[in-house]
């Protein structure tokens, strides 16, 4: 079988899809660059590359051991790198639980050889594509936040001119624990 080109991420819930598309429309003008698509707005924890089916198989073995407590997450930042082109939606503060799920990842995946770039992990939703030219950001002040349960490997795929994302597999996150949170009160 060939490799596939694959990614973990966070998918985003319907209703905040909807809500960050007509967000995104409002704005930023129709030439600051090319809008992803509502289904696919997603944030990467870890890029793998292209990938032969038996690490991808490994890969999902070990991403189903992950024993990580489910988060928040509150996009209240937005940037934009001209160099890659992309206009982005961000957290001021990323929650813990993010971090060490991405780090995880990312471990795992350097130590099945997916590269993995040496920049610092720095979480974000790309909203516009091909954004190289300069782009007015919105002021701050804006904050959505939306409950992380799960995590999802996705394959990136090329056809007739379009990139899709399909979700090959997803795995939830550990539920906070009730009495936990009471005697830790
Ligand atoms: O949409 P974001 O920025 O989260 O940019 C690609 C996209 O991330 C990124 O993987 C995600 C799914 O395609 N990506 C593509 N090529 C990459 C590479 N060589 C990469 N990330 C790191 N290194």
């Amino acid at each position: 079988m060939a490799t596939q080109r694959l990614f973990f991420a966070i998918s985003l819930p319907d209703a905040m899809q909807q809500q960050l598309v007509r967000w995104r429309a409002d704005t930023f003008p129709a030439e600051a660059g090319q809008p992803v698509a509502a289904a696919s707005l997603h944030l990467t924890l870890a890029f793998l590359g292209e990938v032969a089916p038996e690490t991808s198989r490994r890969l999902q073995t070990l991403a189903s051991r992950i024993d990580q407590p489910v988060f928040d997450l509150e996009l209240n930042d937005a940037g934009h790198w001209p160099r890659p082109g992309v206009v982005w939606l961000g957290c001021q503060r990323a929650p813990r639980g993010l971090l060490q799920l991405a780090s995880l990842l990312r471990a795992q995946a350097a130590r099945h050889g997916c590269h993995q770039s040496p920049q610092p992990f720095h979480p974000h939703i790309t909203l516009l594509r091909q954004a190289t030219q300069p782009v007015a950001l919105p002021p701050r002040g804006f904050h959505w936040r939306f409950h992380v349960p799960a995590f999802s490997l996705f394959a990136s795929e090329y056809s007739r001119g379009r990139t899709r994302y399909r979700t090959l597999a997803s795995w939830p996150l550990r539920s906070q624990d009730p009495h936990a949170l009471l005697s830790s009160s």
